[in-house]
């Protein structure tokens, strides 16, 4: 069966626009997986600790037929590949890759869920999410453009295309 998964990317160290497009490109490899569309780069305003660097955050749709926990391992293995140390809750990082959406499947696994916990409340992901499709909406049939105005303002700056490439 093949799903349309999205996946958020978000980055605030070591060059995140380089980062990040380096993240797009080896989701694009992934086996049994197709790249089928990538969101402009946004900055923002860091959510949780302030005392860090502003992230850069974006979105792809991928097309997959790998399972749900499957599509997980291999986002932890990039995020790995990526120097990515876990030392803060909601703390500076390299590359974060988060499972926001699995078709419309509602996942709780003690590793997993689905749609991700915070993608509600998240400007820097229902944005990106947005432009990839604007009639998305939630497995419990919530809108993600309704999300849009309803969520706080981290003050989403979208990165011209050129600063994208590295
Ligand atoms: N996990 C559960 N569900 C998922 C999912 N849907 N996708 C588990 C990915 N992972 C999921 O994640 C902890 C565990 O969550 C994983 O082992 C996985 O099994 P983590 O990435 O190791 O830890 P974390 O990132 O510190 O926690 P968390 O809750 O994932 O943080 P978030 O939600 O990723 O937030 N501000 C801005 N402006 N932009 C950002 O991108 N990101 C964060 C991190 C904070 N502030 C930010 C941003
Ligand atoms: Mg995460």
């Amino acid at each position: 069966m093949t799903v349309v998964a999205y996946v958020g990317l978000g980055s605030n160290l070591q060059d995140p626009t380089a980062q990040l497009a380096r993240a797009v490109m080896e989701l694009a490899r992934l086996p049994e997986t197709t790249l089928q569309a990538q969101s402009p780069f946004y900055a923002s305003r860091p959510v949780g600790p302030q005392d860090q660097p502003d992230f850069v955050n974006g979105a792809v749709a991928l097309s997959t037929k790998l399972p749900a926990l499957q599509l997980l391992d291999h986002l932890q293995a990039i995020e790995q590949a990526h120097g990515r140390e876990r030392k803060q809750h909601w703390g500076p990082r390299t590359l974060d890759l988060d499972l926001l959406l699995y078709g419309q499947e509602a996942i709780t696994h003690e590793r997993l869920t689905v749609p991700h916990a915070e993608l509600p409340n998240r400007d820097f992901v229902l944005q990106p999410l947005l432009d990839l499709a604007p009639e998305l909406a939630l497995p419990d049939g919530r809108r993600i453009d309704q999300l849009r105005t309803q969520c706080p303002d981290n003050h989403l700056r979208k990165l011209p295309p050129l600063m994208q490439r590295d």
